[in-house]
């Protein structure tokens, strides 16, 4: 059977350059700071967002928990889009491994208003916990991939500071966003304290995550990575992949982008589904199905095409490098098929 896997950006291969770089990458022990290829993959991402050093991590969620560790003290609050990945898909961590509790706010399409984090910053008080940090994600997993306008991100990030937080960037897809902007990735995280980005999931890369700050910040995010477990030895095998994934693999994104658009303008006016194409601003189609989404999506992996249930009636759909024009117009007509209720062909 096709198959035709359109559950996350997570599910793509390494690229024959990237098995070849892993091949031969040189290696040292990156604990004492002597792996090359990660030395030279953390220089050049942190470059990439502008960003005086950086460290590598085994993933995006040790990152960003990495992130908040470095930024809090126990006891502490921060605030998150109610719908952030932090919030969501962490597993409660930044409970049980920062001790802080979340104030989730509500954001359009993942994007908060500075007046609404202005005013959840809790004043000196000894009944208040104190507001250390503030986390914006962008892309936004949640809201289906959509972009931060770049104004609104310099706002919440002024109101940010002003308030006394720091701002840190869940930046999983940063370089979606900055595709979709037609910026520089250095640009959006500019008004960010820290900011984290995945090398595994569009880029391609089969392990790792980035986390990005201040030189003195980033000795710091260090402790807290070895403190999570997530220092590695010889990880220049993995990082070889990562620095393929940084050079050769960001404007490719544009084609994940095209390629969701063309899904979500073909699944217009099929009944069972409602898709707004106007709402895919990256590689990120989600549906409203009439039928429960887990059956839905049930109904479609039997058929071959693997999609991610997000809510009871959402659906999401992901496009990415091993994802074809002509995979995508297969996935549309399973699609169609099965939101009509009828047989795929
Ligand atoms: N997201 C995964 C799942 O965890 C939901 C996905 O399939 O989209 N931040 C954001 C915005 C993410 O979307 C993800 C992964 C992470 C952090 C965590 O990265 P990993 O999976 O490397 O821990």
């Amino acid at each position: 059977m096709r198959v035709v896997d359109l559950r996350s950006d997570t599910v793509t291969s390494p690229t024959a350059d990237m098995r070849r770089a892993m091949a031969g990458a040189e290696v040292g022990d990156d604990v004492y700071g002597e792996d090359p290829t990660v030395n030279a993959l953390e220089e050049l991402a942190a470059s990439m967002v502008g960003k005086e050093a950086a460290v590598f991590l085994p993933s995006g969620t040790m990152a960003n928990q990495a992130a908040v560790l470095t930024h809090t003290a126990r006891g502490d609050e921060i605030i998150v889009e109610a719908d952030a990945h932090i919030y969501w898909y962490e597993a409660g961590g930044v409970a049980l491994l920062a001790g802080v509790q979340v104030w989730p706010l509500p954001g359009c399409r993942g994007v908060l208003d500075p007046e609404t984090v202005k005013a959840a910053v809790r004043p000196a008080n000894i009944h208040f916990p104190r507001t250390s940090l503030v986390c914006l994600e962008n892309t936004h997993n949640r809201a289906g991939g959509a972009v931060w306008p770049l104004d609104r991100l310099d706002a919440v990030t002024g109101a940010a500071h002003a308030a006394g937080c720091a701002v840190h960037l869940d930046g999983a897809r940063i370089f979606n966003a900055a595709i979709a902007l037609g910026v520089p990735a250095a640009r959006i995280a500019d008004g960010c304290d820290s900011v984290m980005f995945c090398l595994s999931k569009g880029l391609g890369a089969p392990v790792g995550s980035i986390l990005a700050g201040s030189r003195p910040w980033v000795v710091q995010a260090r402790r807290a990575r070895k403190v999570l477990g997530g220092a590695m030895r010889q990880a220049g095998v993995i990082a070889a992949a990562g620095l393929v994934a940084l050079r050769d693999m960001v404007d490719r994104l544009a084609e994940d982008h095209m390629h969701a658009r063309r899904l979500a303008d073909a699944l217009v006016g099929i009944p069972g589904i409602t898709v707004r194409p106007d709402e895919v601003d990256t590689n990120m189609v989600m549906l409203a199905t009439r039928r429960p989404a887990a059956e839905f999506c049930s109904a479609l992996a039997a058929r071959g095409v693997r999609t991610g249930f997000m809510d009871a009636n959402r659906v999401r759909l992901v496009t990415h490098k091993d994802v074809s024009a002509d995979d995508v117009d297969h996935a549309t007509s399973v699609i169609a098929a099965v939101a009509r209720g009828g047989r795929s062909p």
